[in-house]
């Protein structure tokens, strides 16, 4: 059997409930996604003929002209996150058989499954509010099985200004946490964004706390049930970040609702687990 994690690696997952794993991937795979990007941003430039000059593609700058773009028309900075996931370098490497061995083997599965939806490139830029992810775990927003994994990379050297993804340690040990359907403090946040963690102070308050800076080609592999939530953005570029789900066919609850998903598949939370959903 392929193990993909070290013995410390998988001892590290269950006790944190999540794992670093440096330079998982090749370089020339994250930057055939860099590339995807800056190709698309290159295209919406050309198509609007925004004065905005065309730079080569490089790694470390592969978004330079990002911000020039939104300052131009915030609605094409959705145009690109909705674009960049169907970057074919990128579908290649959610679907990588690396990943595949990696859920063999810290689910001990013969059935691995990649999250249909489950995946996408996240943009978080500098001072936006809307779509920042508060405490959550991923299950209830996904579904599909309750031991799913979040493989998560960003393509950007991470740094504290960047805001972090920030983890509870140990917090999937818990079990499920129930929710709110809406965010009083901030009513503009609807479907998974809109959900809050029931008594969230004193719930988050239990668990000490990390916030990992990686760098392209490192991965975070998450469990499905632990807390984590977005840093905020304070630099002056934005935040892009890589985050491909995959499910255990063989888990019981995923198998007894037919590996359904959540939100984007437009399932009712509500419906699906009632236990889950506090007024
Ligand atoms: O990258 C982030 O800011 C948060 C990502 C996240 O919450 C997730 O992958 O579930």
């Amino acid at each position: 059997m392929s193990t993909p994690l070290t013995t410390g690696q998988l001892t590290a997952f269950a006790r944190d409930g999540f794992v670093v794993l440096p330079d998982f991937y090749e370089r020339a795979e994250i930057e055939a996604v860099q590339r995807g990007i800056h190709q698309i941003i290159s295209l919406l430039i050309g198509q609007h003929q925004l004065a905005i000059e065309q730079s080569p593609f490089a790694p470390e700058t592969f978004d330079a002209r990002f911000q020039a773009l939104l300052a131009h028309d915030r609605a094409l900075g959705g145009v690109v996150y909705d674009a960049v996931k169907q970057i074919p370098a990128f579908i290649r490497l959610v679907a990588s058989t690396r990943h595949e061995a990696v859920v063999r083997q810290v689910r001990g599965t013969n059935a691995p499954a990649i999250a249909a939806g489950g995946y996408g490139i996240r943009i978080d830029n500098p001072g936006e509010e809307k779509f920042r992810a508060g405490w959550h775990q991923d299950y209830p927003s996904q579904f599909r099985s309750l031991d799913g994994l979040v493989f998560w990379s960003s393509l950007v050297p991470m740094t504290d200004e960047l805001g972090p993804v920030e983890f509870c340690l140990g917090s999937h040990k818990d079990g499920l946490a129930p929710v709110c359907e809406t965010d009083a403090e901030n009513p503009d946040k609807t479907g998974a964004y809109g959900l809050t963690l029931a008594d969230e102070t004193m719930r988050v308050a239990k668990y000490k706390t990390a916030a990992p800076l990686t760098e392209p080609c490192d991965l975070v592999l998450v469990d499905f049930l632990t807390l984590h939530r977005s840093g905020e953005n304070r630099a002056s570029q934005s935040r892009w970040s890589m985050q491909m789900r995959w499910f255990n066919f063989a888990e019981p609850t995923g198998k007894r609702l037919g590996w359904v998903g959540s939100f984007a598949a437009g399932n009712d939370l509500r419906a699906v687990h009632p236990e889950l959903v506090v007024e």
